[in-house]
């Protein structure tokens, strides 16, 4: 049957007189008939890919791309007077993660279903994703972000378990999302889930009562841990998580004819981050519970576990008292104290034991003892695991380190955010580039056609107007597309240094001030979340806010310098900010961003990146070359060294540079408080000059001066249409196809 003809029969009417919510339920159900009928048939050996966090963004188009009826639902809808867009805009984004690592996983599921290998993903159902993001008064205000409506792609099956915490036994139930490959088969993710949940229990922006664990138990995504009683509704979530995981992987297992004594021939999993480590001693557990010896036990599962590390900031690699997991876990505590005294009497190195002198448990230990890979993100970041914070674990098992730099589906990143770009690829280069990346070298051929590099330029700029349209039917704000666009979007964090651009923005703002005038007028755009604990990060927010402010109603200003915080910012946002992206703000302290995939996309999508020798950046540097990028600041090598000495002392650099005291100065000058809150902008200047943890002065000027750099070398059209080509052709090895190949070649062995 033709599109056209099951839309219709699904509508029960013509097209034309369906309302976009009928359409969007209509092709809901289409696509999840088509996907159903392309599950693979179980192979003898899978992979299960466990996360707390899997940012799948909205599913619909990506689906129809996936599935291959894209373009004819499009044009179907067009001839009857409807849009796809308006359709798109009817679904609510499932945002069922923080950020990277999140996000990360969706682009991987993407691609292990593209690569036609064996592998679902395991997590839990939150019923309420990352919270909503509204401004109110210059500050970042959180409600609740439900996603699930009557009709979504969870589809519920019967596999339910008996899930026991101390004094209380939850029961379980099982929803799947169909995971369409390109071209190819479909996986699963697993999602589970209790049916107490009770959404009524949230109050007042997002507080709810968090020792209600049957009523809150997969309510939201990462509550907020600042206290004890947040921390154990984790350990809690993690532990439903894992042992909900760990059945679902033994029974699959056992009914393909597994043995356990051989589970390895028959499963690996993958540990996202510590977040699912229990799945180590839980699975433990049930072996024994199944009557296997606890040495069999322990060796079967260590050769069945690898652990992906995403960080090495402190406050990021989780710890557990001892005392939770008792409240929360008692039948795990005997196991794992089991496992630290195996560590204790191969080991006297107290730094790798298991649980440490104070009854902390330090989950990435288990991880790596009683795991057989462990990775790192990106090169930079594996090198700092081995050589630094790893370093007493790599010395004990060199054989297990390996570093997966990570990747992004192009499907999304590309073939949805960027249809013109799209097209364009497919005709000059073919559309082989689709399924297999690197091919987008090819585009290296036509760095001297003209008609390319105008086209790309025209592109970009379509791109552009399209978000100004978007900005202003949001949030009203009115910005000129002939502007250079230098955008920041990830996580707020003050390791992310969104504060170095604000203070850059400020600078400009004051330069502009004095008559210095910018040749082409410059559009600074941040999006950012902050953890709703997070009072730095919500100060840095409240800053970007009034500078918005106080610099777009700044008449002298405005035409050469516009701020413009988007709200909310979610994957739904980034698919329309980077394609419109002439600037890649990626300018984290180097060694502090494992990765990055941001990074990734803005690249594919065009960009330049302005940034700092970090995560990925490192590898987008050697693979684009000098000439198309704009490094600066401290290596990671010397901001390391800083670390060590203690001799980073941040008011220095305050007062030997007029630049930086002006600057700093200006946060709590008469105008920024006529906008704003003095106690907000005291704390943030305080912090700046007190403590600035993560040397944003130290890396200020050099900034400063690059990024003038890049302003400069954008009044060359043509020489920037090069360096746009070049991060494009060049993006390949970024596309998560290649970062899965790797993981398959080397660990999961499918
Ligand atoms: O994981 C991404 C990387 O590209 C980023 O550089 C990295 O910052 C990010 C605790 C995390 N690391 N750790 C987290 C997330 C949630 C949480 O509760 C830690 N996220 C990252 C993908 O590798």
């Amino acid at each position: 049957m033709s599109i056209q003809d099951s839309l219709q029969q699904k509508l029960g009417r013509v097209i034309a007189e369906a309302s976009n919510e009928e359409i969007y339920s209509a092709l809901l159900k289409i696509v999840q008939e088509m996907a159903k009928g392309k599950e693979r048939p179980e192979k003898k050996k899978k992979l299960y890919y466990i996360s707390a966090e899997f940012l799948i963004g909205k599913l619909l188009s990506n689906n129809m791309i996936n599935l291959g009826i894209y373009n004819e639902v499009r044009d179907v809808l067009a001839a009857n007077g409807k849009d796809i867009c308006e359709i798109e805009e009817v679904e609510p984004e499932p945002s069922l993660g923080n950020g990277g690592l999140g996000r990360l996983a969706a682009c991987f599921l993407d691609s292990i279903s593209t690569l036609g290998l064996s592998g679902d993903g395991i997590g839990l159902n939150y019923h309420l994703g990352l919270f909503k993001q509204e401004f109110e008064n210059e500050l970042q205000k959180e409600t609740p972000n439900p996603w699930i409506e009557n009709e979504s792609w969870l589809v519920k099956t019967d596999v339910s378990y008996p899930v026991s915490f101390k004094g209380m036994t939850l029961n379980s139930r099982m929803y799947d999302i169909e995971v369409t490959g390109y071209n190819n088969m479909t996986n699963k993710l697993h999602l589970f889930d209790v049916e107490t949940v009770d959404e009524d229990i949230v109050e007042n922006g997002i507080d709810f009562d968090k020792e209600d664990i049957e009523k809150n138990l997969t309510l939201f995504l990462y509550p907020d841990d600042s206290d004890e009683k947040g921390r154990l509704l984790r350990i809690y979530q993690q532990y439903f998580m894992v042992s909900n995981g760990a059945r679902l992987i033994l029974d699959e297992c056992t009914a393909k004819g597994c043995s356990l004594y051989d589970l390895p021939d028959y499963a690996v999993i993958q540990i996202n981050d510590t977040h699912p480590t229990m799945v180590i001693p839980e699975l433990i557990r049930l072996l024994m519970e199944r009557g296997m010896e606890m040495d069999d036990a322990i060796g079967v599962v260590s050769r069945t576990c690898a652990y992906t590390n995403h960080t090495i900031l402190a406050e990021a690699l989780e710890k557990w008292p001892l005392g939770y997991l008792k409240k929360v876990v008692p039948q795990l505590v005997p196991i794992i104290e089991v496992l630290d005294d195996k560590v204790r009497r191969k080991y006297a190195d107290e730094s790798v034991a298991v649980i440490d002198r104070n009854d902390t448990v330090h989950m990435a230990h288990i991880d790596i003892h009683y795991g057989f890979s462990v990775n790192g993100v990106a090169a930079l970041h594996t090198e700092i695991l081995k050589q630094n914070e790893l370093n007493n674990f790599y010395k004990i098992y060199p054989e297990k380190f390996n570093n997966k730099t990570n990747g992004i589906t192009f499907r999304r990143w590309l073939l949805h955010c960027n249809p013109l770009l799209t097209e364009m690829l497919d005709f000059i280069i073919g559309k082989g580039y689709r399924s297999d990346a690197k091919q987008l070298e090819r585009l290296l051929n036509f760095r001297g056609d003209q008609n390319v590099l105008s086209r790309l330029q025209e592109i970009k700029k379509a791109n552009k107007e399209k978000l100004c349209e978007y900005l202003m039917e949001t949030q009203g704000i009115k910005l000129n597309s002939d502007s250079i666009f230098d955008i920041q979007v990830k996580r707020l964090h003050e390791y992310k240094r969104q504060q170095m651009n604000a203070l850059y923005v400020i600078h400009k703002y004051l330069e502009i001030k004095a008559g210095k005038l910018p040749a082409t007028p410059i559009t600074v755009i941040f999006g950012a979340k902050a953890a709703p604990a997070y009072i730095i990060a919500k100060d840095i927010i409240h800053l970007i806010l009034c500078l918005q402010e106080v610099i777009n109603n700044d008449p002298e200003v405005s035409p050469y310098l516009k701020v413009v915080m988007v709200e909310n910012y979610n994957v739904t946002k980034a698919e329309k900010l980077i394609p419109a992206c002439d600037i890649s703000e990626q300018i984290s302290l180097a060694s502090k961003e494992a990765s990055g995939t941001g990074n990734m996309k803005f690249m594919l999508n065009g960009a330049v990146t302005l940034g700092t020798d970090d995560g990925a950046n490192v590898e987008i540097h050697e693979l684009v070359g000098d000439e198309n990028i704009f490094v600066f600041g401290a290596s990671s090598d010397e901001v390391i060294e800083h670390y060590a000495k203690a001799d980073y002392i941040s008011r220095e650099y305050y007062e030997k540079d007029a630049d930086i005291k002006a600057a700093v100065d200006f946060i709590t000058s008469e105008k920024v408080l006529a906008v704003g809150n003095a106690e907000n902008l005291t704390r943030l200047q305080n912090e700046l000059l007190k403590k600035d943890w993560f040397m944003t002065l130290l890396d200020f000027k050099a900034y400063a001066k690059k990024k003038e750099e890049a302003f400069k070398a954008y009044e060359n059209k043509n020489e920037w249409a090069k360096k746009m080509l070049v991060n494009i052709a060049k993006a390949g090895y970024f596309s998560s196809d290649r970062t899965i190949e790797e993981y398959n070649r080397d660990i999961w062995k499918l």
